[in-house]
């Protein structure tokens, strides 16, 4: 597991000020539930104190993974079953036209290898964080949407943002670590649905 930090400055607050932690409203995001504004923590000031913290000049230095270091590209089309007459609601969201099947292994990646896998929502119109188990991979490239990476996006990851429209390429440095491991879009509702395949590290 991964920790982020955060620092929050609240020196030069009066006494009595209230500061919310806010999720801001969520734009460009296609048909995204959960778009709106909301607040997520109340800080309200009601005492002075005195810290000689100070923030480091430098943090820890990641190293860049070379996408020429790739010996093999993956690509994963990101797509949502049209609403049609059929009642069946289940299996909307897929990786590459399937769902979910945990007898079934849809990749099988040689361990300690790196890899560029794709994944491409440029069809569709919702966005999909997706998430990789096994593994923490860097983002490399995105073309349309937003069509660049942004600040957070940099170090090591094991979910992107990949928003309607957007194609988005990461590269993944498989360890000797072997086993079966999932990948799926970490939207509950996408994944509860079956937007989830399988990789087999060998
Ligand atoms: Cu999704």
């Amino acid at each position: 597991m991964r920790i982020n930090i955060t620092l929050v400055n609240f020196s030069g607050l009066t006494i009595g000020t209230e500061v919310f932690l806010e999720s801001k409203i969520f734009n460009n995001a296609g048909k995204a539930q959960g778009k709106q504004g909301f607040k997520i923590l109340k800080f309200k000031i009601n005492r002075t104190v005195s810290d000689s913290f100070s923030v480091p000049v430098s943090l820890s230095s990641i190293g860049t993974v070379s996408p020429t270091s790739s010996s093999k590209t993956r690509n994963f089309l990101l797509s949502a079953m049209k609403m049609g007459g059929s009642m069946n609601m289940t299996g909307m969201h897929r990786i590459n036209g399937k769902t979910y099947d945990k007898s079934r292994i849809d990749e099988t990646v040689a361990a300690n290898t790196t890899e560029i896998w794709v994944f491409d929502n440029s069809q569709g119109d919702e966005p999909h964080p997706m998430h990789m188990h096994g593994v923490h991979f860097q983002v490399w490239e995105r073309s349309g949407g937003r069509g660049q990476l942004i600040p957070s996006e940099s170090g090591w990851k094991d979910t992107v943002l990949v928003l309607p429209g957007e194609i988005v390429k990461i590269l993944i440095p498989f360890s000797t670590l072997t086993g079966v491991f999932v990948f799926h879009c970490h939207n509950l509702e996408h994944e509860d649905d079956g937007m989830m395949l399988q990789y087999k590290l060998t």
